[in-house]
């Protein structure tokens, strides 16, 4: 969560599992290209800089925010990712039905987390303002894009674990 004591892009790289072998998707809205195209970015070099590779990041793009769950369903079914991103941004003063979409993306993923073997990180920024989600796009309180990556690395770390 952003708040005043936490900072989207901390993390000790200390204890980031090892991501070479990854293989992760990512899915990005097109609606506020200007804060998604941030988030993408902030979320792709992440997990190159923790080791994963250019070439086993699948990114598309979707029209809308309301469109990630099917994307990221059919990045799950169609490829070999081990994880799916989702990242997009809602802005309640400029979206007359917020709630909607907001909670429309917020049961797919997780659906979606529920259906497939694989985790669906929930990247969307759901701001009351466009400078709430700036500062989260790479502004002041970093990029929510760095954390859904470092989110997406872990989750993939878990899902490798060996419980017996
Ligand atoms: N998509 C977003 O990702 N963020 C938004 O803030 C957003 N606001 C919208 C406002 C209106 C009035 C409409 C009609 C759509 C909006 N959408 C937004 C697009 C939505 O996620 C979806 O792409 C479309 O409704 C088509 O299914």
């Amino acid at each position: 969560m952003a708040t005043k004591y936490h900072h989207l892009s901390d993390y000790d790289p200390t204890s980031i599992p090892d991501a070479s072998a990854m293989k992760v998707g990512i899915v990005v809205a097109e609606w506020n290209y200007d804060i998604t195209s941030k988030l993408m970015e902030g979320a792709r070099s992440t997990l190159i800089k923790n080791g994963v590779s250019p070439e086993n990041i699948l990114i598309r793009w979707v029209p809308g925010s309301f469109e990630l769950v099917y994307g990221a369903k059919l990045l799950a079914r169609k490829s070999e990712v081990d994880a799916v991103i989702v990242l997009g941004c809602v802005i309640r003063g400029e979206t007359p039905h917020f709630e909607y979409i907001c909670s429309g993306v917020t049961q797919g993923i997780t659906a979606l987390n529920l259906q497939f073997e694989i985790p669906f990180i929930f990247g969307l920024l759901t701001n009351n303002t466009m400078q709430q989600s700036i500062d989260r796009a790479g502004g002041v309180l970093g990029n929510k894009g760095d954390e859904a990556a470092i989110t997406a690395i872990r989750m993939i770390a878990l899902n490798n674990e060996n419980f017996r």
